[in-house]
């Protein structure tokens, strides 16, 4: 039986905007109010996600959710016709409207954490939801992120989806973002890496942190949430190891772990100043790793700040790429590069490093992924990750997984639906929820996955 690993990118909602609404997250605060392109973005995902499945990879997508988001303004108090409910928020609190317009739900990377069966004392596919609790128009993907992953992953002899965690700051988590497995060719029984970058429980004041030191951004993830996703998936504690992000890499923009690290089957790319107590973290995931069965040992490549500033690798996203196994080349790897980093001398010269030396990444190539960029999310942060056997992948929900037909249709449909162009005035359009309807339920159709009533308008 073969185990791969499926990428699920997430499709690019018609909402795709500019808010601003992430604090610690330089490129979304950088780029807030700009007038955003819907088709575009939607478009570079799509290219992205054939791009993989040019190299023989299985290509999953998970469906973007409906925007605005009316079921949670009319919790929140708003009544009345859909037009006469948006008007009512645009007038009176924009910021929740464009709160309630994001398409967040884009980055799968924060859609859950996953480990595979071969990690689980369940030996199924253990899932759990992010909570997202840390940033409110992210928390309210959970519960419709939790429904969709229960049509995709339906089977319940394979896969279990739990409920998020409990949607807490204490508890705040931001899924794979955080996660990474290591595992000798992905059939085999791994070593799961969870990041943090603060204490859930030790409560701290505004912009200090738990010891009362003074600090720019609050982590999101916590070690508690962390720690709690380890225990449910039923992993073995001696088969996970847990770091936590530095301060000053939080403080630079790196407010998820992809931003500035890496890693599959043995290899982890990470930049020196990721984490506190590196030789701690290294020294377990390399004593961990060589117990597992396989042969390559875990191999470290560290990225030093003085060819690439903490400062660069958040505005390049470097890091933020995906390392994919090439089929049919075992110990070869390549590294999928936002094209930005082409722009970027440094970057550019420590690729090319990486490529000359001795390790299994044999080539870069690039990709645009610019709209999603301007938000702060990269081509890692577009896709989850997940390791199925041919049992697991045939009980797949298969509308989901990616043929040449399904792209020309998913890109057609996107032609059809998006509007090319979005200013933040526009998420007010009365008009604007009307289209969102026609367009998910053409993709409901399209993916023959019922998008339950709270994702439709
Ligand atoms: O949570 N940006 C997302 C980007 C998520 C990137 N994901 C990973 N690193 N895995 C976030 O900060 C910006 C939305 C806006 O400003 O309109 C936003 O939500």
């Amino acid at each position: 039986m073969q185990t791969r690993e499926v990428n699920f990118d997430g499709l690019v909602g018609p909402t795709h905007n500019y808010a601003g609404l992430s604090p610690g997250n330089l490129l979304s605060a950088r780029n807030a109010l700009d007038v955003a392109h819907p088709r575009a973005a939607a478009r570079q995902g799509l290219a992205k996600m054939r791009k993989v499945a040019e190299l023989g990879l299985v290509q999953g997508v998970i469906p973007p959710q409906s925007r605005p988001d009316l079921g949670t303004l009319r919790r929140l108090g708003f009544t009345g016709t859909d037009e006469a409910l948006l008007a009512d928020v645009a007038r009176t609190d924009p910021a929740l409207l464009s709160a309630c317009c994001s398409a967040s739900g884009m980055w799968t990377a924060n859609a859950a954490t996953i480990s595979p069966s071969a990690d689980t004392d369940s030996g199924r596919v253990e899932i759990t939801p992010a909570n997202l609790s840390t940033l409110f128009h992210r928390a309210i993907e959970a519960p419709g992120t939790t429904r969709l992953l229960r049509g995709i992953f339906p089977d319940e002899r394979f896969f279990s989806v739990h409920d998020p965690l409990v949607a807490s700051a204490a508890f705040s988590d931001e899924g794979a973002a955080n996660h990474t497995r290591f595992a000798r060719g992905h059939e085999h029984p791994g070593v799961e890496f969870f990041v943090y970058g603060r204490d859930g429980l030790k409560v701290a004041g505004g912009d200090h942190d738990a010891t009362g030191s003074s600090i720019r951004f609050q982590g999101r993830q916590t070690r508690e949430a962390s720690e709690a996703v380890a225990r449910r998936h039923g992993l073995d504690p001696a088969r996970v190891v847990y770091g936590r992000q530095t301060q000053e890499a939080i403080d630079a923009g790196v407010f998820h772990n992809d931003v500035i690290a890496v890693g599959n089957e043995n290899v982890l790319l990470y930049h020196e100043n990721a984490y506190c107590d590196t030789d701690r973290i290294l020294g377990e995931l390399r004593a961990r790793l060589s117990e597992c069965p396989g042969s390559e040992a875990f191999l470290p490549l560290c990225v030093q700040n003085q060819e690439l500033s903490l400062e660069d690798a958040s505005a390049c996203y470097l890091f933020n790429s995906q390392l994919l196994s090439l089929p049919g080349r075992p110990g070869s790897m390549m590294l999928l590069v936002p094209s930005d980093c082409l722009e970027h001398k440094k970057a550019s010269r420590v690729l090319e490093r990486i490529v000359r030396e001795d390790n299994p990444i044999e080539s870069v190539e690039y990709v645009d992924v610019r709209q999603s960029m301007r938000n702060g999310g990269g081509p890692a942060c577009l896709r989850l990750r997940v390791a199925l056997t041919d049992d697991e992948l045939a009980a797949v929900h298969p509308g989901v997984l990616l043929d040449e037909a399904a792209f020309t249709r998913l890109e057609s449909w996107v032609d059809r639906n998006y509007r090319e162009d979005l200013a933040p005035a526009d998420l007010a359009d009365p008009a604007l929820p009307g289209e969102v309807r026609v367009a998910m339920s053409e993709l409901s159709e399209l993916l023959g996955l019922a998008l339950g009533q709270e994702e439709i308008v």
